[in-house]
């Protein structure tokens, strides 16, 4: 199924990648000492639901990244909701477990929402509306490796984010260098409803809001 899906999605959809990293080095000193306490209450809290928060709050100010074009492509579908797939990795292939309403949720239950998806997609107990209606997808590769990737759009949705490996890197800060840990962003965009300019403006609001609002969202 996954196969057909992909040629589809290859085919059919003019794609436009656009790359950009965020300093997460203060998000990640918030999201170990979190992790800390999150753990008493068995809940993992990896960077995914810091970034499915962000995604979800700028799909929100940029609504075509988070429309669908008609089946025959004449018209745009603007959508009320924000649900945000997040492609899993399992022995039995890639499935994409969704995470509705992510906008309307707290990063702690998006952890336990996730954690519990990805177990039922590695246990093969996912159940179908559990891998329907996404909006937008995350696809991170970043606990494995890679420093860019061209992740492949899921139809009907327009965009797809691909995260790599985080890693330390020198920031000049107009006096001196600073080890920052950088992580690379590679944005999928359909260029028949996004164009480039879109594509950054989208991508600047969410590396600045991983650099600067991580603190806020609690
Ligand atoms: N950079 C550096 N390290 C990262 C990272 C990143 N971007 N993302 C995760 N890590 C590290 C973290 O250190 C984390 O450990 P700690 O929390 O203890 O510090 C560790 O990786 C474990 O991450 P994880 O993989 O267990 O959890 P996750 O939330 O990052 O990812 C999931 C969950 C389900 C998305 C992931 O396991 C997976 O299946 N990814 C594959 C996606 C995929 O195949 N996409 C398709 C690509 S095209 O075919």
């Amino acid at each position: 199924i996954s196969g057909a899906n992909l040629q589809r999605n290859w085919v059919r959809i003019p794609h436009i990648t656009l790359f950009d990293e965020a300093d997460i080095t203060n998000l990640e000193v918030l999201r170990k000492n979190k992790k800390a306490q999150t753990e008493k209450i068995g809940i993992k809290l990896s960077l995914l639901p810091f970034l499915i928060k962000i995604i979800a709050g700028a799909l929100k100010k940029y609504p075509l990244i988070n429309s669908s074009l008609s089946h025959e492509g004449e018209n745009l579908i603007f959508k009320e909701y924000v649900h945000i797939g997040v492609a899993v990795d399992t022995p039995q292939g890639l499935y994409v477990p969704v995470v509705h309403n992510a906008d309307q949720k707290g990063i702690i239950d998006i952890a336990q929402e996730l954690n519990e998806l990805t177990v039922k997609a590695r246990t093969a107990k996912i159940k179908a509306d559990e891998i329907k209606g996404g909006t937008f997808t995350i696809s991170s590769l970043g606990s494995l490796g890679t420093t860019a990737f061209s992740p492949i759009i899921n139809m009907p949705e327009v965009g797809i984010l691909g995260v790599s490996k985080a890693r330390i890197k020198p920031q000049w800060d107009g006096k001196e260098f600073k080890p920052c840990l950088m992580l690379p962003l590679s944005l999928s965009l359909d260029h028949r409803v996004v164009d480039g300019a879109e594509g950054v403006r989208f991508l600047n609001f969410v590396t600045q809001a991983l650099q600067n609002l991580a603190e806020l969202l609690f």
